[in-house]
């Protein structure tokens, strides 16, 4: 932004030299092999969904293959696609989480 050239001819830059962070999608694929049920538990304690939210995005992934989960700075969408893929290989299922830049 450029103001303050009304009376002075003077201008003043305004705009404050700072960058908003990029923000990054968490992504959840599809897999043939995890629970239904287990994709839904692990919506609900990763990130924060109601049991409802938790399957409606389930199903999304199940039906078209992949989904955003949610998105996130970087530091903490790290976290969580390292939380999922944590408790699914715990768990000995297969499925799949990823982040990228929106
Ligand atoms: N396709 C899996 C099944 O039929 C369910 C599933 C949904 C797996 C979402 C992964 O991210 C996923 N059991």
């Amino acid at each position: 932004n450029s103001d303050n050239d009304s009376d002075t001819g003077v201008v003043i830059e305004t705009r404050p030299k700072t960058r908003k962070p990029p923000l990054y999608k968490v992504l959840l694929l599809n897999d043939d092999y995890t629970p239904m049920e287990f994709v839904v538990l692990i919506l609900e304690r990763f990130f924060g969904l109601t049991h409802a939210q938790s399957f409606e995005i389930m199903l999304t992934v199940h039906k078209k293959g992949v989904a955003v989960v949610g998105v996130f700075s970087h530091e903490i969408a790290e976290t969580k696609v390292g939380q999922v893929m944590d408790f699914a290989r715990r768990h000995q299922h297969p499925l799949q989480c990823t982040m990228e830049k929106e």
